[in-house]
């Protein structure tokens, strides 16, 4: 059987704005960091957790980017947050680097240690596209199944850190944590893995420690 592949352009219109987005962040000592799952998995549950520890140490922003709805932007501005949000259009499926763009014009980045971006529910597409960011995080929930870092690696191979999440209903789910943590490293050797919980809180600090240590490495 031929197996077809598709490569990016490195030089394409969109890699050239995420490399101008990612001159401007490292002059501006800004941390941008780009959350990305599957929808569901619980990205905006784990912003509502970890925000505001967050904001008390750093001074931060948050694009939302969705298909349709501000429903995640609505959530984070009401603990505080400064959010811009982003309709990608119900055909469109990740956030691009020409949106990002737009979205931090918008929001004004001056005076800012750190941008968080929640990109779109989607385990493919957001993981090609680069938009700048310093890392990306990709949110697993255990109630995905254990395969789906194997199924799709690209999402775990493109993150810095996994975070695992939903933990406190692994046992409810009858789901294979340490398995599935096997499948992302096996993806992934080098990546690293926390295991959270966005509904008790477990886990959240050290994904705060996590950002705070690059966020104060990038000033230096
Ligand atoms: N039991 C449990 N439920 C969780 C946890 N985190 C999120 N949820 C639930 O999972 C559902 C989806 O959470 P969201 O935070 O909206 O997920 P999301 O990844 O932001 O979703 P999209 O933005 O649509 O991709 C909600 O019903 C949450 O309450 C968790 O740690 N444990
Ligand atoms: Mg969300
Ligand atoms: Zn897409």
């Amino acid at each position: 059987m031929n197996i077809i592949t598709v490569d990016k352009d490195p030089r394409s219109a969109d890699q050239l704005i995420a490399d101008e987005i990612r001159r401007e962040m490292r002059e501006r000592k800004i941390l941008m960091i780009n959350l990305i799952s599957s929808p569901g998995s619980g990205k905006t549950t784990l912003l509502e957790k970890a925000l505001p520890p967050l904001q008390s140490r750093v001074r931060l922003a948050v694009i939302e980017a969705d298909n349709a709805t501000t429903n995640d932007a609505d959530r984070l501005q009401a603990i505080g947050a400064k959010v811009e949000p982003v309709c990608t259009g119900v055909t469109s499926c990740h956030l691009s680097a020409v949106a990002t763009r737009k979205a931090i014009a918008a929001l004004g980045v001056e005076g800012l240690e750190l941008l968080v971006v929640e990109n779109v529910g989607n385990l493919v597409c957001p993981a090609e596209e680069d938009i700048g960011e310093d890392y990306k995080i990709a949110v697993l929930s255990v109630a995905e199944g254990e395969d789906k870092p194997l199924k799709y690696p690209l999402c775990f191979q493109e993150a810095s850190l996994v975070l695992l999440n939903k933990i406190d209903a692994a046992v409810a789910l009858g789901a294979d944590t340490d398995l599935m943590e096997r499948n992302v490293r096996a993806t992934n050797p080098k990546v690293e893995v926390l295991r959270v919980s966005a509904r008790t809180g477990e886990g959240v600090a050290a994904f705060v420690e996590w950002v705070v240590r690059r966020v104060r490495a990038k000033q230096t």
